[in-house]
């Protein structure tokens, strides 16, 4: 399975737990099937518990992502000797939440680290950028956290790292409207990020559709269908060195998609 590796970069002010790395290039890592969605990114999810390292790469600075992951991308000629990667740190997801990071594509120049209790600890890399505007999971995940003040309290989350961001326009989907995942969130009427079986159902409504008939409503390809794009976008942000490949093994995927 082949994904796109979005490179988030850490922003200052370092947060406590990454400030040893103070002064260099660290970049949260999401992997992603969903290229052309970019433009929507509204923030990026870690799960509270989940154990991240950080270690250092051979071309792109530090990454941050699942030690599973890393032991991947250490085959993948991320790091100096095949096979091998340097632990530098060790934290735990909840030491990430408010970290500002600046992502490629997205209208919002900073965005921040913010928790989402689904993130799967085998899949990509445990780290999950958030288009809210097409991904029901995300969209779910996003109204927990701006509906419920305790919630944000709970994790010590400022208001502004969650109540400015709106899901942004950025496809067109016939039947869906321009916010495809907000349409199928009210339309099962999903009440939280943990109404597992509606959102299966969710996903699986806009996902091909969005594939097939999707039109993009932003950026250079603007009017353009996805699945003629798709592609030109995921090298169009390789290029501007803002993402990589990563290879998934197969054996790991349990994807409908894949
Ligand atoms: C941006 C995006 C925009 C995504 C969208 C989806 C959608 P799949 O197809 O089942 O393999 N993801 C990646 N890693 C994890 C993880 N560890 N735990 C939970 N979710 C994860 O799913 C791949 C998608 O699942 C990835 O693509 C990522 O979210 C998320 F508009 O990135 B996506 C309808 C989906 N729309």
């Amino acid at each position: 399975q082949e994904y796109t590796l979005i490179k988030m970069e850490v922003q200052e002010p370092f947060p406590e737990a990454l400030k040893s790395f103070k002064g260099k290039k660290v970049n949260l890592v999401a992997a992603t099937l969903r290229p052309e969605t970019m433009y929507g990114q509204t923030n990026c999810w870690v799960h509270p518990e989940i154990k991240y390292i950080a270690f250092e790469t051979v071309k792109d600075g530090i990454f941050i992502c699942t030690r599973r992951a890393a032991r991947n991308m250490a085959y993948q000629g991320f790091t100096e000797k095949d096979g091998e990667f340097k632990v530098l740190l060790e934290i735990v997801g909840q030491d990430l939440f408010g970290v500002a990071v600046k992502s490629p594509f997205t209208c919002y120049p900073k965005i921040y680290c913010l928790p989402m209790l689904t993130i799967k600890e085998d899949k990509g890399t445990g780290i999950v950028t958030s288009v809210p505007s097409d991904s029901p999971d995300d969209y779910a995940a996003l109204v927990d956290l701006q509906k419920k003040p305790a919630f944000r309290e709970k994790y010590g989350l400022k208001d502004e790292m969650i109540l400015p961001f709106k899901p942004v326009p950025i496809l067109e989907i016939p039947e869906f409207g321009n916010l495809s995942a907000v349409h199928v969130y009210d339309q099962l009427k999903i009440q939280s990020q943990n109404d597992k079986d509606k959102l299966t159902q969710a996903k699986e409504m806009v996902y091909l559709k969005g594939f097939y008939d999707g039109v993009l409503l932003v950026g250079e390809y603007k009017g353009s269908k996805i699945q003629d794009v798709k592609k030109n976008l995921q090298t169009k942000l390789i290029e501007e060195k803002s993402a990589v490949i990563y290879y998934e093994p197969e054996k790991t995927i349990i994807s409908r998609s894949g």
